[in-house]
């Protein structure tokens, strides 16, 4: 073999290495020491120009900023602070009793089941037949009254106690810019299952990452049925900062698992809004079964509030 073309095997076997990275990285077993000869590539020839990057499809990368000195500003506060129904400026309702998509069992209701008093808002579950189904809850939504595009959020919550019951502190994008789930994203802030007490989940969800090849971190928290604790992420262009209690629990950040993130690993460069909301049963909630004994359960949420950083903004274009 001559130098040159020992040279440009060289060159060919990189191509192939750094268009397979990215390949492999979906929650497949990693073998650093295989070649991936799917569907796009063999290792007989690449094609430089084919596989080129096309940087304009990158995502999360070319950010450049001082996370040290990043300072926020309080842009939404919701702090339940007045008795009686949630405030119509900040919360709509998602209605109805389709199962979301979970197998979830509760109806929900335009906002009969949460109420505020003491500057706390309670979502009940309750054992009640509604629309052909067994059980009332509510599912409050920001969408179109509460919309961000990078920010931090901190909620603090009480959780409720019983097998079935799943109370989640959420973010969906408001309008799907990269088509419907999971592509356009998911960001899971808190979830907690009742027949898994004490363990907070906080995950994304995105094409390549979600079911059965997921993204998240759960943390055992004792208590989380008995006192208030606070649930947060920080949403920056390049990574997802979560926490619990100010402390940082997990970093999904795509640059850790691909070297040429896209929408698939990142959709989170588009504006998404806030859920909280009590389902009851369901694929994940039903798990472990049901206890309808546990029903009328509480969901409790103290305050949620989102905070905007202006030196993320102004690097993002935004004002
Ligand atoms: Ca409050």
């Amino acid at each position: 073999m001559s130098n040159y073309k020992k040279a440009t095997s060289l060159i060919l076997l990189t191509a192939l290495l750094c268009v397979s990275a990215p390949a492999r990285a979906g929650g497949l077993p990693r073998n650093e020491d295989a070649f991936h000869t799917g569907q796009d590539v063999s290792d007989a020839y690449v094609d430089p120009e084919k596989y080129a990057l096309d940087e304009s499809l990158l995502k999360a990368v070319g950010f450049d900023y001082d996370y040290e000195s990043l300072t926020y500003e309080l842009v939404w506060a919701e702090e339940f602070d007045a008795d009686g129904k949630p405030d119509a400026a900040h919360w709509r309702y998602d209605t109805g009793g389709g199962g979301w998509g979970n197998n979830e069992l509760q109806y929900y209701t335009p906002g009969d089941n949460a109420e505020i008093k003491n500057g706390v808002l309670t979502i009940e579950a309750r054992k009640e037949r509604m629309g052909g189904r067994d059980y009332t809850s509510c599912r409050m939504v920001t969408r179109n009254a509460g919309d961000w595009l990078y920010c931090k959020v901190e909620a603090r919550a009480k959780l409720p106690v019983g097998r079935g019951t799943w109370p989640a502190i959420w973010m969906l994008p408001t309008d799907w810019a990269y088509g419907s789930w999971p592509a356009s994203g998911e960001i899971d802030i808190m979830e907690h299952v009742g027949y898994n007490p004490n363990v907070i989940v906080q995950s994304v969800h995105t094409n390549r990452y979600h079911g059965a090849s997921p993204k998240n971190h759960s943390l055992r928290v004792p208590g989380v049925c008995e006192e208030f604790h606070t649930y947060g992420v920080e949403w920056l262009p390049d990574q997802l900062i979560f926490s619990v209690d100010g402390q940082r629990t997990w970093t999904y950040k795509p640059t850790d698992y691909t070297v040429s993130p896209t929408k698939d690993v990142w959709p989170f460069d588009k504006r998404m809004h806030l859920l909280i909301n009590l389902a009851f049963g369901g694929d994940w909630g039903g798990a472990g079964g049901i206890d309808e004994n546990c029903l009328p359960a509480q969901y409790q949420v103290d305050y949620i509030r989102v905070y905007q950083s202006p030196e993320i903004m102004a690097l993002t274009g935004q004002n």
